[in-house]
């Protein structure tokens, strides 16, 4: 198939709101700096169910959406010296070069190299698609498109790792763990001791939990709307629950009045901008730290009081938990053989890709958390 076109199967998203349907796609060979990969096994992030609803201001249609998934390289682009036909990879929608102003920084996990291209559903060679149907352009999506059998990426957006891990569960480490994992350990930085609130109780805030516990952190506390979450959310080390709607007060009241004037650390994973200023403002006076992690659909905007900043609460936002895709997410990918990571526990679903649209409509289930579809 090298330096061929392949037509496969995958999820095409034609329209915002519209249920993606299952085409045969022509996926072109990977041009200079590019990977073709076989997509083994996909998992749906709420990013996705986000962009497919028209709320993402980088949002194209028609296109293939998906970014959290593991497969195998079936050939490369000229140039490419990193990985090479039949490697395990993960794609990573955050890139990885190593070379460019962000990367050299050493103050970011951000990457600028592919940047202007993913965010418009091209690659950046000829800034055209590698998808087509008939000869129609199908807009690629965070540079991953992964919704496909096959996808082309760039070599900057794709991390090899160890051919022994299993695909169908390594996946997941594609976004959400390490986003929920790395904003604890790389973002926040919390120390041993400290009180932690996390507000959203899906795959990303159960990811913070199980980071904050691994950083010995003494409380955990999770916020849900939804009580159901609770239970399952004790095993990723969550150690008291509040319901906002079990209190009059505001929830920034109520959890202040639990600890004492307020927690070190909290975490926004819900991507509700009222959520975002409870969050900042139950954080202690003089210290408290909170992180925005969840996504907030266009034309949002966050508010506090200057004062809340003033009299020392710090607002900080994180992207794939700050890790370093290329380089940090094979060791994820050992930390995970080693048992010193979950990933099986957070997959509550199995599905395949002619059941995709079944599998968004679990997301709004709160029993999901991920649904890993076997392409
Ligand atoms: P999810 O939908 O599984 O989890 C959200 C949880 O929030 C649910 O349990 C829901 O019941 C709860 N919730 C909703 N409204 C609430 C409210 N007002 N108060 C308290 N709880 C409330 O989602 P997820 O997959 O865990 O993703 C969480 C967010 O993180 C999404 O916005 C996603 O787009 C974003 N995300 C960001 C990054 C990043 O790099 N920054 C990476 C992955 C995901
Ligand atoms: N296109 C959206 C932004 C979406 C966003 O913030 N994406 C996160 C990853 S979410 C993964 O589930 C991210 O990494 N952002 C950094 C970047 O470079 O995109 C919008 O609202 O414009
Ligand atoms: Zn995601």
């Amino acid at each position: 198939t090298q330096g061929q076109v392949i037509t496969c199967r995958a999820a095409v998203a034609w329209e915002a709101n519209k249920p993606l349907v299952i085409e045969e796609v022509q996926v072109a060979p990977p041009q200079a700096g590019e990977v073709r990969v076989k997509i083994l096994f996909t998992a749906l992030c709420h990013t996705d169910a986000y962009t497919w609803s028209g709320k993402d201001p980088e949002g194209l249609f028609p296109c293939i959406l998906g970014h959290e998934a593991a497969g195998i390289v079936e050939s490369v682009g000229e140039g490419v010296t990193e990985v090479q036909p039949g490697d395990h990879v993960i794609p990573c929608y955050q890139a990885e070069c190593r070379e460019c102003k962000f990367c050299k920084s050493g103050k970011t996990n951000l990457c600028g190299k592919v940047r202007t291209a993913t965010g418009v559903g091209v690659m950046m060679n000829d800034r055209k698609s590698r998808f087509s149907i008939n000869g129609k352009p199908i807009y690629h999506f965070m540079g991953t498109s992964t919704f496909s059998q096959y996808t082309v990426v760039h070599d900057v957006s794709v991390a090899k790792i160890d051919p022994k891990a299993p695909l169908e569960k390594v996946c997941l480490l594609g976004c959400g763990v390490p986003t929920g994992l790395g904003a604890v350990w790389n973002t926040a930085k919390v120390e041993a001791g400290s009180i932690v609130a996390i507000f959203g109780l899906g795959t990303v805030g159960l990811a913070v939990a199980e980071g904050a516990k691994a950083a010995s952190a003494s409380r955990i506390i999770g916020i849900d709307i939804d009580s159901s979450k609770f239970d399952r959310a004790k095993d990723f080390g969550v150690t008291e629950f509040v319901n906002p709607k079990d209190h009059d007060k505001p929830i920034q009241q109520v959890l202040i009045d639990l600890t004492d004037g307020g927690v070190d650390y909290s975490f926004e994973c819900i991507g509700n901008v009222s959520v975002m200023r409870a969050a900042l403002e139950c954080c202690h006076k003089g210290w408290g730290t909170s992180v925005i992690v969840g996504v907030a659909a266009s034309g949002q905007e966050i508010s506090t009081r200057p004062f809340q900043l003033v009299t020392g609460r710090v607002w900080k936002g994180t992207a794939f938990g700050g890790f370093k895709s290329r380089s940090q997410v094979p060791l994820l990918v050992d930390k995970y053989m080693k048992k010193e990571i979950k990933v099986d526990e957070y997959i509550t679903h199995n599905l395949t890709l002619p059941e995709m649209n079944k599998a968004f409509d679990l997301l709004h289930e709160g029993s999901c958390l991920r649904c890993v579809l076997d392409m």
